[in-house]
């Protein structure tokens, strides 16, 4: 059984980020066309925010999984809450395709048969007879694989699943998550006797996973180990989640679809895999991601900072400045010479480190200089001796500054004749 793997590819209204995710997309679409998969999964975070129908990022998404219904059936889970709106999926069931489309957001196993996918897996009990894998391996035809979903976990989601178990609320819901796994491993056991493959397309954080350093994780996720993972048996994981793309044995993420920002900077694409009788072989196949390059030049950047940009890269160019140097920096020269390069952006982000000035609050309402003076060591924490302050007086009582420096003379002369006397 072959199957393609995608996730996070973030479809979303910036006009050109969008142009580069649909490039992405046609890429896997001829791939698909060539491979030829008896599956393709979509493992969550299909757009990147709720979007409105008709909008841009919401037909190139109907587009793009229009086309995978027509070169094989399609599995779409739901992804993060926040990217994958309440529902927003839902709608890529109705396509009409030349192969079945199974999308979803609860937690469940399909049968993908030559009669399109059976969702009936989920009534299976142990020890009912002509219930489970045999089953639904009768009523459907030939069974291909049993796909096991698991989209981004809810409070929602997993009730609807474990109904018999919710009231117990001391458990850990990552507890519960580990017995549908587990039960999923049951049938799973069972398909594999029966030489159908076993797929489970996630999405969420497996424990120890790289982030790529441009994507942020909003608040606490529920995490997996890939023990809990495997508790389900599969001879495949195709997850999504992750932006940065890896894999333990058999268990991938396969990163988003393309550079979503300056932080990817790594190798963007997608999985395809191979079952053959149990056996695993897959591999990674590189879409034409637009290249997005950061640079960090040493001291004061010129024009030669972009010499090497090519056509249609994105450049971010990072330094930091101090306040009184500001003005050395032409900034639009170098954008003007990226953008001569073919550049589709240029970035600048400068951080300017600021002249240190201490302001004492409330200096300039006082009277004298003494207190001026005594001010501004309370507020810098500089000692004001009394030396100082005479002095200081001293330079407000006598304008001259010959007479000041004769009146210190006659100062230390005095103190020279009392100290020998
Ligand atoms: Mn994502």
């Amino acid at each position: 059984m072959k199957s393609m793997h995608a996730a996070d590819i973030h479809f979303n209204n910036k006009p050109q980020l969008l142009a580069d995710i649909i490039k992405c997309c046609d890429f896997f679409i001829a791939t698909a066309i060539e491979e030829k998969p008896d599956l393709i999964t979509i493992a969550g975070d299909l757009f990147d925010e709720g979007v409105q129908l008709g909008s841009p990022a919401s037909l190139a998404a109907i587009d793009f999984v229009y086309k995978c219904g027509n070169v094989a059936p399609t599995v779409v889970i739901r992804g993060t809450t926040t990217h994958d709106a309440e529902g927003s999926i839902n709608a890529l069931a109705k396509l009409k395709t030349v192969y079945p489309i199974y999308v979803t957001d609860r937690l469940e196993q399909v049968g993908l048969t030559t009669g399109g996918f059976l969702t009936q897996v989920s009534l299976y009990r142990p020890g009912q007879e002509g219930e489970g894998i045999q089953g639904l391996a009768d009523r459907g035809g030939d069974l291909l694989a049993v796909i096991s979903c698991l989209p981004s976990i809810n409070k929602a989601n997993l009730m609807s699943t474990m109904s018999g178990s919710v009231a117990d609320t001391s458990r850990e819901t990552i507890d519960l998550v580990r017995d549908v796994l587990q039960g999923w491993g049951v049938i799973n056991e069972q398909a594999r006797a029966l030489g159908v493959a076993t797929v489970l397309v996630g999405h969420g954080t497996v424990t120890g996973s790289q982030l790529s350093t441009g994507q942020t994780m909003a608040g606490k996720d529920l995490e997996y180990t890939t023990g809990d993972l495997r508790l389900a048996a599969c001879d495949l994981y195709c997850l999504g989640h992750i932006h940065k793309r890896q894999e333990w044995g058999n268990i991938f993420y396969s990163g988003s679809i393309t550079r979503l920002n300056y932080g990817e900077a790594e190798e963007k694409g997608f999985y395809i895999h191979e079952i053959t009788e149990g056996a695993l072989s897959s591999r990674f196949v590189e879409t034409p991601a637009r290249s997005m390059r950061t640079k960090r030049p040493e001291g004061l950047p010129g024009v030669e900072v972009v010499e090497d940009v090519q056509q249609g890269d994105l450049v971010r160019i990072v330094y930091e400045i101090a306040e009184a140097d500001v003005g050395k920096v032409d900034e639009q020269a170098i954008i003007d010479a990226a953008m001569a390069k073919g550049a589709a952006e240029v970035k600048i982000e400068k951080q300017i480190i600021p002249t240190v000035r201490v302001r004492a609050e409330g200096i300039s309402r006082l009277g004298s200089l003494e207190e001026k003076l005594l001010k501004w060591g309370e507020t810098t924490g500089q000692g004001i001796t009394a030396g100082i302050s005479e002095k200081l007086a001293l330079l407000e009582e006598m304008e001259d500054p010959q007479a000041i420096i004769e009146h210190v003379y006659e100062g230390r002369v005095n103190e020279a004749n009392s100290a020998a006397a």
